[in-house]
């Protein structure tokens, strides 16, 4: 598993030394960033894919997280997942939206920016700024609400590293998740919950449900399946597990599939935490294999009947190239 990190801004490279930074738009931004131009940004993409493509090439899931508002995040995104595709990489998409003191403008660049994510990446998770820190109190240093904020981006994250390597009992393999990313693709809600002592397990049910924050009994009525990971110490108790996933399965319809994984891991000695992926959609069969969009051969009536073949190499090559060299194309 690695981490890189985009932006057209220089000073990425500073702070994300551990997390092979890439620099997109070098020449063009001077590495000042991309001033709010979200077009650039995407041209910048296409400019600097090798870095990209590297990243990319070979994953089993990309797990992307972009801050929407401005020009670098809204508008690579969207390069970047269309790059993902074309390898059939599937992809986890966390976007966040910016705080509504920073202004209209970029909330409704934002908007614009959440548009053009319309039938790109596997699974998208909309989160906002201002949700992220609704439960931080009113006299959080700006500090101190950042790091709120980014603690949940960090959660969901560290969900999918800890499902995917962590020793568990409970454990989804990948594949599964793959597959659950899969049955779930389009849009979905993301809640988390962290909570010590003994209460934990109530603690953590009723702000996956009632927030503050992200939170699902206001989604209940639009989700038709779910992922829920559960991660703590080895003090986690299998009753508390139960409750997390209970919470869950009890605001959703009888019937309703909620997925449970459950990883042990050291650092949670004592704490309890549960990310949910809840899916407003849910496949009735998985198509994994590609980018996670399904695969299909498509039929092509014969268009060229009546005109005279253009034999090259013992092809003809009026037949596309995906019917010659029978590939299969993503959909
Ligand atoms: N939680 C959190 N949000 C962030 C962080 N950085 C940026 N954001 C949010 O993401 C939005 C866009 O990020 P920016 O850094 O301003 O813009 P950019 O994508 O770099 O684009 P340009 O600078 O215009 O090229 C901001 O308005 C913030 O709301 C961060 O470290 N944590
Ligand atoms: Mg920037």
């Amino acid at each position: 598993m690695s981490a890189t990190v985009v932006d057209s801004d220089g000073r990425v490279s500073a702070v994300a030394s551990a997390a092979n930074p890439v620099v997109i738009g070098g020449v063009h931004f001077r590495l000042l960033g991309s001033g709010g131009d979200s077009a650039a940004a995407a041209m910048a993409v296409e400019e600097d894919r090798l870095p990209l493509v590297k990243a990319i090439d070979g994953a089993a899931l990309l797990v992307v997280v972009a801050g929407l508002g401005g020009g670098t995040g809204s508008g690579a995104l969207p390069a970047v997942l269309r790059l993902a595709a074309s390898r059939s990489v599937p992809t986890l998409v966390f976007t966040v939206a910016p705080f509504r003191i920073e202004g209209v403008e970029r909330l409704k660049s934002a908007a614009a920016a959440v548009r053009a994510l319309e039938g790109l990446g596997t699974v998208r998770v909309r989160l906002s700024n201002d949700d992220l820190v609704a439960d931080a109190p009113e006299c959080a240093t700006l500090p101190e609400a950042m790091a709120r904020a980014d603690s949940v981006a960090v959660a969901a994250l560290s969900l999918i590293w800890s499902l995917c390597a962590r020793p568990a009992y409970l454990r989804l393999d990948p594949a599964t998740l793959l597959e659950t990313l899969s049955r779930g693709r389009g849009d979905a809600h993301f809640a988390f919950a962290r909570a010590e002592g003994a209460d934990r397990a109530a603690v953590v049910a009723h702000r996956l449900l009632e927030g503050p924050g992200p939170a699902l009994r206001v989604h209940a009525d639009d989700i038709r399946g779910a992922l829920v990971g559960v991660t703590g110490g080895t003090d986690l108790r299998l009753a508390e597990v139960g409750a997390a996933a209970g919470a869950v399965s009890g605001i959703l319809p009888t019937g309703t599939p909620v997925r449970l994984s459950v990883a042990l891991d050291a650092v949670r000695e004592g704490a309890l935490e549960v990310a949910v992926l809840a899916f407003r959609d849910w496949a009735e069969s998985s198509a994994t294999g590609d980018e996670g969009a399904g695969s299909t051969s498509i039929h092509a009536p014969d268009r060229f009947a009546g005109v005279a073949a253009t034999p090259i190499g013992g092809e003809n090559l009026d037949d596309p190239t995906w019917l010659r060299r029978n590939l299969r194309l993503a959909l």
